[in-house]
């Protein structure tokens, strides 16, 4: 059995390592190899005059990126990586790399996006690369297990939908049968229905499709939503969840990944404080009024732009709070003092908005109303509204982006570093 690189100590006498080729460098008499697995890398030396034939034979055949199979004694030196080397005595090449390689995985070139992307599975090979994915994973479970510890129950719900849940414009028609049908963009309608049916505390992490029309470095058309739901709260109560789980996750991270971490040349991961700030739109706007080249009057979208002044001004994780009314969905509650502005909220991050949420609007003939005064129509809707009619509690929720958390917190400059396999206006494969 082979064992893992990382495993490997000077200490051992002897042992079987797996995989590919990092680096192969031929002195003559002596030939090194780097070998790479998920854990490490590690250096075959080989005395080439006391090694035996098959030794010989194969590292002649073998190619960059081969996966191979060595077993060999190990020798304490500080000359190589990890202070131990192995001299094989046997090298077997399991599956050979053909040459050349569309992308050069010690990163002694430099790459394109695109030309990654094409080659991502030997993209993912990198070290660096691989900590994203690693990152993004414990990422991934320590939201799970915060949500469970707070209550939650994990729900899944359709991802072929009827309607639309955040403006029409966005939307994704699929061929379904004989009716129209969409890919969902947002769990939204759903988790509030479960909110009728007396779950109180949702979650889900799922795929959230957006035919945003725009390449741009932060958004995809796959993308996937991190998403909650809870009965008997209000907008404040799920703005001091979410730091909860901003400040659980970072930790988690920073406990768990410095490596990967230290791989991203991210030295200090800025574990968000415990209460963040509050900004209310109106005092966003005149900060990006002030500082903006373009005219921006309150009741604007907050652009980029916009949005990176006033990170720039904040410096750290905050929140966008008192929105007007007319500017955020239908679902969102008014605010009961000035409901021109109503109960809803970003998080951002100070290069970009994380997370959307609301406390939502549960009374059905107010909702009825402001579906229309957004110029929709309720029998589109009739699915939604109807738990609404019998016994809906009142409720707050939002949506986190799981690629931007990533993104931002791996500082990553392209969304599409964060995903695997993304989805852009350019690419459907691989
Ligand atoms: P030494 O006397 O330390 O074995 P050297 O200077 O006589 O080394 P070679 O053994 O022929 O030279 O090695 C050639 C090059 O490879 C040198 O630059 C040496 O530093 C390097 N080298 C030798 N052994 C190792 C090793 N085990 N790991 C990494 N590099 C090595
Ligand atoms: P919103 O549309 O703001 O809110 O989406 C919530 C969060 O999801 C992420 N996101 C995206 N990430 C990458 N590419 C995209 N195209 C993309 N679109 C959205 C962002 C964003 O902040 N239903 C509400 C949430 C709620 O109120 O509960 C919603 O979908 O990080």
């Amino acid at each position: 059995m082979r064992i893992p690189i990382q495993e490997v100590t000077p200490d051992l006498e002897k042992a079987t390592i797996a995989g590919w080729v990092h680096e192969e460098r031929d002195l003559g008499g002596l030939a090194f190899f780097l070998i790479r697995d998920r854990t490490g890398i590690m250096q075959v030396t080989v005395p080439k005059k006391k090694v035996p034939e098959a030794v010989l034979h194969a590292i002649k055949e073998v190619s960059r990126e081969s996966v191979v199979r060595v077993t060999g004694i190990i020798k304490a030196t500080e000359k190589a990586p990890g202070g131990r080397e192995l001299v094989p005595e046997s090298f077997e090449i399991l599956a050979k790399a053909a040459s050349p390689l569309p992308l050069d995985v010690a990163e002694k070139v430099p790459a394109e996006i695109d030309t990654r992307l094409d080659a991502r599975f030997l993209d993912v090979r990198r070290p660096r690369i691989a900590s994203i994915f690693q990152i993004r994973s414990r990422v991934m479970e320590a939201t799970h297990s915060f949500l469970f510890n707070e209550g939650f129950i994990n729900i899944t719900t359709p991802k072929v939908v009827a309607a639309a849940t955040e403006g029409g414009t966005e939307l994704f028609p699929i061929a379904y049968f004989e009716k129209e049908a969409f890919l969902g963009q947002s769990p939204q309608l759903y988790k509030q229905m479960m909110m009728a049916g007396g779950c109180e505390k949702v979650f889900e992490i799922g795929p959230i499709f957006r035919a945003e029309e725009h390449n741009t470095v932060r958004h995809l058309n796959e993308a996937t939503s991190i998403d909650v739901e809870v009965s008997f709260a209000d907008h404040e109560d799920v703005m001091q969840l979410l730091e909860r789980l901003m400040r659980t996750v970072y930790q988690a991270v920073a406990d768990d990944c410095a490596d990967q971490l230290a791989h991203l040349g991210v030295t200090d991961p800025a574990i968000p404080d415990t209460t963040l700030p509050r900004l209310p739109y109106a005092e966003a706007i005149e900060i990006a009024a002030r500082k903006s080249e373009d005219p921006i009057a309150y009741g604007d979208d907050l652009g980029t732009a916009s949005e990176r002044i006033i990170g720039e001004e904040m410096g750290a994780h905050y929140f966008i709070t008192e929105w007007p009314t007319a500017i955020r969905p239908y679902y969102a509650m008014p605010n009961e003092r000035d409901p021109s502005i109503c109960n809803a909220f970003d998080l951002m991050h100070p290069r970009m908005e994380l997370s959307s949420g609301a406390q939502r609007c549960h009374i059905h003939d107010q909702l009825v109303e402001q579906i229309r005064s957004k110029g929709l129509s309720p029998e589109g809707f009739e699915f939604y509204l109807k738990p609404f009619r019998y016994g809906m509690p009142p409720h707050a929720g939002w949506g986190l982006g799981a690629e931007r958390l990533v993104m931002t917190m791996c500082g990553l400059q392209n969304i599409r570093e964060a995903v695997l396999f993304p989805r852009d206006r350019h690419r459907v494969t691989p």
